[in-house]
């Protein structure tokens, strides 16, 4: 999806034995990548097409804007971790961008071995990389002091507000 190089171990840190840190491929469509987003929430009816096309989307965005992050394991071949980078570009702040963290998930047998962390560190430096002025996420209630454990706070009188359809 993007280049791997950006990926350095300089900016990745220590990655668990076992585990390696990289972007998302086309292939990872049998490496239980919608299994694994399924762990977030509903993924419905996605096939291998609708999957391609949604990634072939996000690969060519010009600068790229997406930048979906997995874990696999190095045994089974399967994922085990996935989160989203995703840049906004804007007119305000010097016509700067905004980084958003979406999708991030963890399979639910591989929690507590700190690879949420890990993601977490691999996105915000890549947003540091791409000179972003904030970096910003939605999570659950139950979420909240694991992400402020790992630098964020709550953006007091800044609200996030939603229609569902
Ligand atoms: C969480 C996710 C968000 C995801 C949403 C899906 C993080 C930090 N936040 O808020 O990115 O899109 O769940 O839930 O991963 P939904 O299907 O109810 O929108």
């Amino acid at each position: 999806m993007f280049s791997s190089a950006l990926l350095s171990s300089t900016l990745t840190g220590d990655v668990p034995e076992g585990f390696v840190v990289r972007p998302l491929n086309i292939g990872d469509y049998d490496k239980g990548f919608l299994s694994l987003l399924s762990q977030l929430t509903r993924v419905g009816d996605v096939t291998r097409e609708n999957f391609v096309t949604r990634f072939r989307t996000m690969a060519d965005t010009r600068p790229t804007s997406y930048y979906v992050v997995v874990i696999e394991e190095t045994s089974t071949h399967q994922l085990v971790g996935s989160a989203t980078l995703v840049l906004e570009w804007k007119f305000i702040h010097a016509a700067g961008a905004r980084a958003r963290i979406e999708d991030v998930v963890i399979r639910h047998d591989m929690r507590g071995r700190k690879l949420g962390a890990l993601l977490n560190r691999v996105l915000v430096s890549l947003a540091k990389l791409f000179g972003v002025y904030k970096i910003s996420l939605e999570c659950k209630d139950s979420l909240i002091p694991f992400y402020e454990l790992n630098g964020f706070k709550k953006d007091e009188g800044n609200n996030f507000l939603v229609q569902r359809f």
